[in-house]
């Protein structure tokens, strides 16, 4: 592995993936209040918009120290705050608040649409079709889409269906999204997210031994509490682990159904070879996204949980790895950072050299980053 020189890490850096980033940051009250109007432009489809709002809110995120009066020139400094956040960051410090953001809070449009957002499988080109049919709340669409509250409709699972974009498709997965979605609403937290890997790669070694996972998404960035769970998982023979994944997924589903355990099946892909131009490890990953019925075998009342199954070959384990550790601008500065600044191509399922296509497999997640010409940032640190 060739490396390049390697960039600094510092809160000034242009691109998030130079800039360490915590969970928690000392700005917080400030970042979910700017974030209130980053969603506001996210629901209203002003996508430009909100991107600079997501790299307003990413540069906050790194600052080191509470921003105060003292601090408000020094923010001139930072990339992505223009005028209009610079004057909201001046009223913040003042006032505490950021009027704009008050006012869209109170909007009943922002209510609607926030709440039909966070349905499973409604984006929000759909709420807003769905409140332009004069809809407003969730009762009204588990009316119209004839969805009884609570039952599970496991009937419509369309198991192992190569996923289609139908329209019947979609709305399948809205039906579905609205029939649990209180079980859905819930986080998960620490020890259940760990517990739900375990019994994942239980059940995986009964099909094929020798695997491993590790746990991504949101958990691996330290979140206390998760919104789904993000797993992993390669074999651990480099030389013949490639071969050794090939087709788990879809047979691991399959066992996860017998089980019980998975219940719903709303994404399942990578099956194909669609492209003959491409190496075999450069298939797109094999990846599942489930709800699962946990716990099983349990008198307890189970409950419904979003689980996501991305399986890798060993050279690309990593790799995957980073590309589903997030956050999503981390993920974005990552292949704009490869692109940009170092004529290479990075996502979730390789990093090659653009020029002639040389494909790179990093051995370790430090690798990645060293491929990359970065300095290696914490998971924990990524949460730009
Ligand atoms: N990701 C990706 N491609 C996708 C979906 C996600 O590369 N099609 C990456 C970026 C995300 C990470 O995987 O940061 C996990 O996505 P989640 O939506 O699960 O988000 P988080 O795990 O960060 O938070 P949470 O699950 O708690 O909402
Ligand atoms: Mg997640």
């Amino acid at each position: 592995i060739e490396v390049t020189e390697v960039e600094l890490l510092s809160h000034k850096a242009r691109y998030s993936c130079l800039r360490p980033s915590p969970l928690v940051c000392p700005n917080q009250s400030l970042v979910e209040e700017i974030n209130i109007i980053r969603r506001s432009r996210h629901l209203e489809g002003e996508e430009r918009s909100m991107l600079s709002y997501s790299r307003a809110i990413s540069v906050i995120k790194a600052y080191p120290r509470i921003i105060t009066q003292r601090d408000l020139h020094d923010l001139h400094e930072l990339p992505f705050l223009g005028e209009k956040l610079y004057s909201m960051i001046q009223e913040f410090v003042k006032t505490g608040r950021i009027a704009e953001a008050q006012t869209i809070l109170a909007d009943s449009r922002f209510q609607s649409l926030s709440a039909f957002d966070t349905i499973y499988g409604i984006g929000p080109h759909t709420a807003r079709r769905l409140y332009d049919l004069g809809l407003r709340t969730l009762e009204e669409l588990e009316q119209y889409y004839e969805v009884i509250p609570g039952a599970s409709n496991e009937e419509t699972i369309s198991l192992l269906e190569e996923s289609t974009n139908t329209e019947a498709a979609v709305e399948k997965t809205i039906k579905i999204g609205l029939a649990l979605r209180h079980d859905l609403s819930h986080t998960i937290p620490r020890p259940e997210v760990e517990e739900i890997n375990r019994t994942v790669m239980q059940e995986l070694s009964h099909i094929q031994k020798g695997c491993k996972s590790v746990i991504a998404g949101g958990y691996r960035r330290g979140k206390p509490q998760s919104n789904d769970v993000d797993i992993v998982i390669t074999h651990a023979d480099w030389e013949l682990g490639s071969q050794k994944v090939k087709g788990l997924c879809k047979k691991l589903v399959q066992r996860l159904h017998e089980q019980g355990l998975v219940t719903h099946v709303m994404h399942i892909s990578g099956f194909h070879e669609h492209n003959a131009l491409r190496t075999h490890h450069w298939d797109s990953l094999e990846k599942a996204l489930t709800v699962f019925a946990w716990p099983h075998n349990s008198s307890w009342p189970r409950v419904y949980r979003r689980v996501d199954l991305i399986f890798a070959a060993p050279e690309v384990f990593w790799t995957a790895v980073v590309g589903w550790t997030g956050s999503t601008m981390f993920e974005r500065d990552l292949r704009l950072w490869a692109k940009q600044q170092k004529g290479m191509k990075f996502d979730s399922s390789g990093i090659s050299r653009r020029h002639d296509s040389k494909l790179y497999y990093p051995r370790t997640e430090r690798d990645v980053f060293k491929v990359l010409g970065l300095v290696h940032v914490h998971p924990t640190m990524r949460n730009a």
